[in-house]
């Protein structure tokens, strides 16, 4: 199955939504394969945002996220990295539809709560990036007979 990283940002920290947000996945059926808390750097950062260094917004986008600590998350499930996406609404929350995650928390472009990845190959990179190997953990859900049907586990 495929895993999907997502980063609760200081806003959901700071506004007490993480444990709201987390239960949405939860509840929606995928499994928390790794879950931690982590004060970003710039460093990371950088190398997290590498594709946004030159927009006007990034020195704030930097300042934001290191302002507090994040809670960092692998979720999967199948077709974790779309179906996660689409948890979350489009990036402007102003703009994110009702019942997404966005739609529902924020108002802003910059301080929208929730980071996901954007394909199966940028998932990769993140998952490594942000967890340490034994910092994720392969379990058998007790429920997954009753989340999937035998052909869709395989997927
Ligand atoms: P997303 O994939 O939805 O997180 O969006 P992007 O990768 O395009 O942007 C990453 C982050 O940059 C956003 F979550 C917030 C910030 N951003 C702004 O602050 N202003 C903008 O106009 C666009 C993005």
């Amino acid at each position: 199955m495929e895993r999907t990283l997502i980063i609760l940002k200081p806003d959901a920290v700071n506004r007490g939504l993480s444990g709201e947000i987390i239960t949405r996945f939860e509840k929606k059926g995928l499994k928390i394969v790794g879950l931690k808390m982590v004060w970003l750097k710039e460093g990371i950062l950088r190398e997290h945002y590498a594709h946004l260094v030159s927009k006007p917004f990034f020195p704030d986008l930097l300042e934001f996220m290191s302002r507090s600590p994040v809670i960092i998350g692998v979720l999967e499930g199948r077709n974790a990295v779309e179906l996660v996406r689409s948890m979350c609404g489009v990036t402007d929350a102003n703009k994110a539809a009702p019942g997404t995650i966005r739609g529902d928390f924020a108002l802003s472009t910059s301080r929208n709560v929730i980071h996901a990845s954007d394909s199966h190959e940028t998932a990769e990179k993140e998952i490594s990036r942000f967890f340490k190997k034994d910092e994720l953990f392969d379990y058998g859900l007790n429920n997954i007979k009753y989340l999937y049907a035998d052909d869709e586990m395989k997927q």
